[in-house]
């Protein structure tokens, strides 16, 4: 009942349009499939994501090879597997591939398959999926990191930093989280409507108004959390992206204006917005090779959270490196930047150990699937970001986690952040 007969994979779509990929995963009664997502801002360690660069129907951007290696390659090696056992079904899916990034098989139809396992085995078990991870009882459900001015690569309006996020602090549950983060994207849309700006969205739902100072964006926030009756650091925080990647020349950096600084200098101008601002949580503030720039602000900054997302591309190696470095005191989870689903709980189970902050996170080409509403649970991840109260794929996140919530029922408690 539980051995694996065939795998078969199908081209679809993402939020941006562009093609992905869909695995299915089928044993003798049941089946299950699930929908890799793609980033736009993507750090240079990733696994590797296999497209088609010289169909030119496509633009060089159709999965059909990686549609072709599931169906044939990856189908032969699994079947007759038992489904419930995902680190084996992953490593053989990692020896297949025999590359340290994936780039054979591509990341992205090894992760298609190893989430539809994930989701067969607790179909077969009759469990919801967020049970299937590393927690078994006291559930907790994670904070809401929702995006809701967006920048960088993300949209073309110029702003330098790619994501401004509200955290709902104070909130009760995660219901709550929904509501205070609700009335405050309402509030920020009447301003931007108000300033004769466009409430038109970027690819994580959040507004995309053509403004290009940072400044600019963090005010109309704060106003929208003043206006909604909240006390911004205390009921709501302000939380960043930077994406820092996409700002680096020669050693410099163009975070906080379109001119180039050094890291001492950005460090300065960083201490003053987080002072004006009440900013709690900085992720990728300097590039990913620039370990001593992070482990600078680390030393700079207090009670701050300081992410690592393309620094440590959710990769385990990586992520010692930055634990010894002092680079950082959280980690972003995105489980295509690593591949497999037991890969990502290994970095998930280490980054708790070294008391690192865990969030679970969307991509900016998402889909969907549901899959990390439940990782982010059955993990005991603090905090989750999957974009603005906009766009279906974002939003089905949000739907999922209120489903989980209400089945928790009286047992529902919400995640501690710090
Ligand atoms: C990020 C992500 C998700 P992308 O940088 O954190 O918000 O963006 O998927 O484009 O890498
Ligand atoms: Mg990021």
């Amino acid at each position: 009942m539980s051995k694996i007969l065939k795998v078969k994979a199908r081209q679809v779509f993402d939020s941006r349009g562009n093609p992905t990929i869909e695995a299915e995963v089928y044993t003798s009664n049941l089946s299950a499939s699930a929908i890799c997502p793609s980033g736009a801002s993507t750090g240079t360690f990733e696994a590797f994501e296999k497209r088609d660069k010289k169909n030119k129907r496509y633009l060089g951007k159709s999965v059909f090879s990686a549609v072709k290696l599931v169906n044939s390659k990856i189908s032969n090696r699994l079947k007759g597997f038992n489904v419930h056992n995902q680190e084996r079904i992953d490593e053989l899916m990692i020896n297949l591939d025999g590359t340290r990034q994936k780039s054979k098989l591509g990341a992205n139809a090894i992760l298609a398959v190893s989430m539809a396992v994930k989701k067969l085995s607790a179909r077969l078990k009759k469990v919801p999926l967020y049970k299937t991870f590393l927690i078994k009882k006291n559930f907790q459900l994670p904070y809401p990191l929702m995006n809701i001015i967006n920048g960088g690569a993300h949209a073309n309006n110029g702003l330098r930093i790619q994501e401004f996020m509200i955290r709902p602090d104070k909130a009760k549950s995660f219901s709550d989280a929904m509501r205070i983060c609700f009335v405050v994207i309402k509030n920020l849309s009447k301003s931007i409507k108000n300033k004769g700006l466009s409430t038109s969205v970027g690819d994580e739902g959040g507004f995309a108004p053509m403004i290009n100072s940072n400044n600019q964006a963090l005010d109309l926030i704060v106003s929208a959390i003043k206006k909604s009756g909240f006390v911004n650091g205390k009921d709501v925080s302000i939380c960043l992206d930077v994406a820092a990647n996409e700002l680096l020349k020669k050693d410099k950096y163009s975070i906080h204006s379109k001119n180039f600084i050094s890291v001492e200098k950005s460090i300065l101008e960083y201490k003053k917005m987080i002072k004006k601002y009440k900013i709690k949580s900085i992720e990728d503030p300097f590039a990913e090779n620039d370990w001593p720039a992070w482990n600078k602000l680390m030393r700079t900054i207090k009670k701050v959270q300081i992410v690592g997302d393309d620094l440590y591309v959710t990769n385990l190696e990586r992520l010692k490196k930055g634990f010894l470095n002092t680079s950082s005191n959280a980690i972003l989870i995105k489980l295509n930047q690593i591949g497999t689903v037991s890969e990502t709980i290994d970095v998930i189970k280490f980054a708790q150990t070294i008391g690192f902050q865990t969030i679970i996170s969307h991509r900016s080409g998402d889909s969907e699937d549901t899959f990390i509403a439940d990782l982010a649970v059955g993990t005991n991840s603090n905090q989750i970001k999957t974009g603005s109260l906009s766009r279906s794929e974002r939003v089905a996140k949000y739907n999922q986690l209120i489903r989980i919530e209400e089945e928790l029922g009286k047992k529902a408690r919400m995640n501690k952040i710090r």
